[in-house]
């Protein structure tokens, strides 16, 4: 059965937009353990340990440093997790995310 053209939709449009990209920022404090901060890194980020030692401590330099961009759910997921195990182990460690 045949339908009036105005209700076919056309197929136009259909490449997808890149998602908005968000960065997991970590701050910097004076008692979570440099170990821990690592561990973390590795854990939660996947990094390697050198580079986790590095972005460890770049943020401990600079105050606040990059762990990743991700899409929205999982920079927030990961950023949460972040916090839990913190909090979990006794640590102060604060981590946010940012429009990339
Ligand atoms: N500044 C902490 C120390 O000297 C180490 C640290 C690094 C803490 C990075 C938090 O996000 C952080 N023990």
């Amino acid at each position: 059965m045949s339908q009036p053209d105005s209700v076919v939709k056309e197929r136009v449009d259909v490449q997808k937009q890149e998602p908005t990209l968000y960065k997991v920022v970590l701050l910097n404090d004076d008692y979570t353990t440099m170990e821990f901060v690592v561990h973390v890194l590795e854990g939660v980020f996947q990094k390697s340990p050198a580079e986790a030692y590095r972005i460890m401590m770049n943020v401990h330099i600079n105050g606040r440093g990059i762990a990743g961009i991700y899409p929205w759910e999982v920079a927030d997921t990961k950023a949460a997790a972040v916090v839990s195990m913190a909090r979990e182990a006794g640590f102060p460690l604060k981590a946010v995310t940012e429009e990339a």
